[in-house]
């Protein structure tokens, strides 16, 4: 007789056949073989308290390593629990396989137990969503699902395995089992708009570049920091680009960003699209030339007018255009010595207008001390991650990574809830790292339960909760729009000490309501090798500016 194999076998070979080294999982009757393959295969398998965390995971572990993430998640509520996971990759293109169990094929439409539409449901929020049909092509369509993740800008893929696909067994010879089946998708640019680029970049005076998210996920750090140091290009970063340049780099700029944006004569935005982040587009200079690099050809031009669009790889792109421009007599760099000393003096202001608050010793802690400490105790080995709402906007102006790679946000879906997923997947990755997430207190209370996944797996990070006893983002704007007086519906949480909750679980837990304390507590949280979590109460009453600034209510 020959050999059979199950098809939760051949999908954990084909996992493996992808590089994944492990998987994010709620357990669930209708995907046990395939913990029964990883075993074979060497696969670890992270079982989590929550699906949503386990999709978050699986993106936060593809934005570190910049291999596909994969979770696995029962039928019904377990795939549906996952949907924000999904979601949230989708909108942060993010390359991620969602795997959904399903009742069994025999028993299609018949109301066994927790069927759903899965792939109808997944369909808009995936770049490719399908059921495998039969227990033959499993490891077939889980390649495919992996490949579809990186047609154009990156995103996540969903397949549903019925049980019965996913439980019987077929003869070994008869399963395409894929093991070279990936192409690269990098694409480098029309030449003809890389010269243009090299022209507009000679004849600029006042140029500015803004290097998105795309630049972390096509590891073209190198490309940028010689393309911005080679041409004298003062750059803003943003998403998980920060860091790209280090800070004190004489062209990395952040605070100036809107100034630059208004004065230049030449705007480059790499990888990041003319979203809400960026006013639609509508905040840059209308007499400025603008030029758009995307890996996405939908992205380009999209809510704005543009004067040159180039589709491809920001890396490839860059350097290209650097190598094209520095092959000319006059590459426009040595006339913009005064831009970028007018850039830095807005720059500097701005820095000083905010220091005292910063430095502040006020009780309750002002938020802007807390972000101002955390920023000071990141090393060059720390990854960063925000999860909440008006103190992450806070620590978005203040918090600097200093290496490329080392910064984590939801992206532009917004979603609270990341964090916890976020620090579990980077701990895991690159255990040779620090992980410090910093939590508004309604985030943390989504998620929270996987603190004791990370103590389980003994992934130890610093947790910092910024506890207003609110969801202050939005009280803001109910204040703003309703009045005081009916400020506080819906938006009120009680004061929990979050760092008792912590200790519950078997980690490391402190309060912090004295500013002075901060650095010292969380000296001993990075001592105490395990997960923490220091609880500072900052005050309720003090908004990020980027907050007030939101349009949403006005
Ligand atoms: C999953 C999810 N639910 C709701 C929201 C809307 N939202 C945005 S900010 C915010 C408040 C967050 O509160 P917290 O994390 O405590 O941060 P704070 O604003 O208080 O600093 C909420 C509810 C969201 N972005 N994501
Ligand atoms: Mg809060």
């Amino acid at each position: 007789m020959s050999e059979t194999i199950s098809g939760g076998h051949l999908v954990a070979k084909a996992l493996k056949a992808e590089g994944v080294e492990v998987i994010y999982t709620l357990c669930g009757g209708h995907i046990i073989d395939i913990y029964d393959g990883c075993v074979d295969e060497g696969i670890e398998v992270i079982d989590v308290r929550h699906e949503q965390v386990a999709a978050h995971a699986a993106d936060g572990y593809a934005r570190i390593t910049g291999k596909p993430g994969c979770a696995v998640v029962t039928a019904g509520p377990g795939t549906t629990d996952a949907v924000t996971g999904v979601a949230n990759a989708f909108r942060a293109e993010s390359p991620m396989l969602l795997i959904g169990g399903q009742g069994a094929l025999s028993q299609h439409k018949m109301g066994s137990l927790q069927d759903l539409p899965h792939v109808d449901m997944m369909a808009p929020i995936t770049k490719f969503a399908a059921t495998v049909p039969t227990t033959e092509r499993v490891a077939d369509l889980v390649s495919m699902a992996f490949r579809e993740c990186y047609h154009g800008a990156p995103g996540p893929s969903f397949l549903e395995i019925p049980r019965d696909v996913l439980d019987a067994k077929v003869p070994l010879d008869k399963a395409r089992i894929p093991k070279n089946y990936r192409a690269s998708t990098r694409q480098a640019g029309d030449p003809e708009s890389i010269e243009r680029l090299a022209d507009m970049l000679a004849h600029a005076e006042k140029p500015a570049i803004l290097l998105g998210s795309q630049v972390q996920t096509c590891r073209a750090t190198d490309a940028a920091i010689d393309f911005v140091r080679g041409l004298d290009v003062p750059a803003y970063m943003n998403g998980s680009a920060r860091g790209t340049l280090p800070p004190g780099d004489p062209m990395h700029f952040q605070l100036s960003r809107r100034y630059a944006f208004t004065e230049a004569d030449l705007i480059i935005i790499v990888g990041t699209p003319f979203d809400f982040r960026m006013g639609y587009g509508k905040r840059l200079s209308p007499t400025a030339k603008v030029v758009q690099i995307d890996l996405d050809y939908r992205t380009v031009g999209k809510n704005r007018d543009i004067d040159l669009g180039i589709v491809g790889d920001p890396g490839l792109i860059l350097s290209a255009a650097a190598q094209a421009a520095g092959g000319r007599v006059e590459n426009g760099a040595a006339r913009r010595k005064e831009w970028i000393e007018e850039l830095r003096a807005v720059e500097t202001q701005a820095y000083e207008k905010r220091l005292p608050r910063q430095l502040s010793d006020a009780q309750p802690i002002d938020p802007y001390r807390l972000v101002h400490e955390i920023n000071e105790f990141l090393t060059e080995d720390t990854i960063y991650i925000g999860d909440g709402g008006d103190i992450v906007t806070f620590s978005g102006q203040v918090v600097q990574p200093k290496s490329p790679g080392h910064w984590m946000d939801p992206g532009p879906l917004g979603t609270l809830g990341v964090g916890m997923a976020f620090a579990m997947a980077a701990k895991k990755a690159r255990p040779d790292k620090e992980v410090l997430c910093l939590f508004g207190d309604g985030a943390f209370s989504l998620t929270g339960w996987d603190f004791e996944t990370m103590v389980r797996f003994d992934l130890p990070f610093i947790g910092v909760i910024g506890n207003n006893s609110s969801m202050n983002q939005i009280r803001y704007g109910q204040a703003a729009k309703y009045g005081e007086d009916r400020a506080r519906v819906g938006n009120t949480l009680g004061d929990v000490r979050y760092g008792e909750f912590a200790k519950l679980l078997g980690g490391h837990g402190e309060e912090v309501r004295d500013p002075a304390d901060i650095r010292p507590a969380l000296e001993r949280a990075r001592e105490s090798g395990k997960p923490s979590l220091i609880n500072v109460w900052v005050d309720p009453d003090v908004y990020a500016p980027g907050t007030m600034n939101q349009t949403m209510y006005k």
